[in-house]
């Protein structure tokens, strides 16, 4: 088999403060405008970044990593809002599939979160669903898969929220990982992504963001490393 490279994304330094941490050693490289830190761990070579904010920076994270730092597979992980009333605060959610809440070309007949020749939805890979599934039972830990809706919005708003989650049957909003979907599956990378909740997406969410970003944030990276852990094997 050919060298794997294993790519850990994040959006915030937060999200992936924890995973550095869990790693050690490791080196740092810029390029775009952005640090990447490269790593061996445990033998397998690994590359991790923070992409700031959103769509079009988790995008070209998404496709260095991949273009530029030969990653082979993706994993992201971070903190989400939940939609489900069922997710509360440090719950885990996987991602199922990942659509574009904000991708709007109604006008032409077309449905929410769909551009001819692109699709509503990104399928994640389903051996790397399969491996949370063992991460999450090896760890006693209960873990909610879903569809995760996507947008360029902080969503702090019970009606957005709401119209998220039924046009899109979404369990939870965040701000990237419809777009890292995308790079993915146009590359042909299998990816996963997984979440902690940080808030209810609704008019305290900006303060429960505050309050619970880093304690979930590590809720999703000690997850991560456990999949890095059962990946490597
Ligand atoms: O990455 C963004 C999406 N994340 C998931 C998320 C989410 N997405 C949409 N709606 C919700 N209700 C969500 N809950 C969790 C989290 C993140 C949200 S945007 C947070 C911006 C907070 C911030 N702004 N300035 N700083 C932090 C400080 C700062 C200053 C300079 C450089 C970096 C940070």
């Amino acid at each position: 088999m050919s060298k794997q490279t294993i790519a850990i994304m994040g959006a915030m330094p937060e999200e992936v403060a924890p995973i550095l941490e869990a790693i050690g050693e490791y080196e740092t490289v810029e390029f775009a405008k952005n640090r990447y830190y490269k790593a061996n761990y445990k033998g397998v070579d690994v590359v991790i970044a923070y992409s700031k904010i959103g769509k079009v920076f988790s995008t070209l994270t998404a496709t260095t990593m991949i273009e530029h730092f030969g990653a082979t597979k993706l994993l992201f992980s971070g903190v989400a809002g939940a939609i489900s009333p069922e997710l509360k605060v440090g719950d885990i959610v996987v991602a199922t599939k990942l659509s574009q809440h904000d991708l709007d070309i109604t006008a032409f007949g077309h449905p929410f979160g769909y551009v001819p020749e692109g699709a509503v939805y990104v399928e994640a890979d389903k051996e790397l669903i399969e491996c949370s599934k063992r991460v999450a039972s090896s760890m006693g830990k209960e873990v909610k898969e879903g569809i995760i809706a996507t947008g360029d919005q902080f969503v702090a708003d019970e009606t957005r929220k709401n119209w998220i989650g039924k046009e899109f049957d979404a369990v939870a909003l965040e701000m990237e990982g419809g777009s890292v979907a995308v790079v993915c599956d146009s590359l042909n990378i299998p990816f996963f992504i997984l979440r902690s909740i940080s808030d209810a997406a609704d008019m305290d969410a900006s303060f429960s963001f505050d309050e619970f970003l880093e304690s979930s944030a590590i809720i999703s990276a000690e997850f991560i490393i456990k999949m890095l852990d059962e990946i490597i094997g």
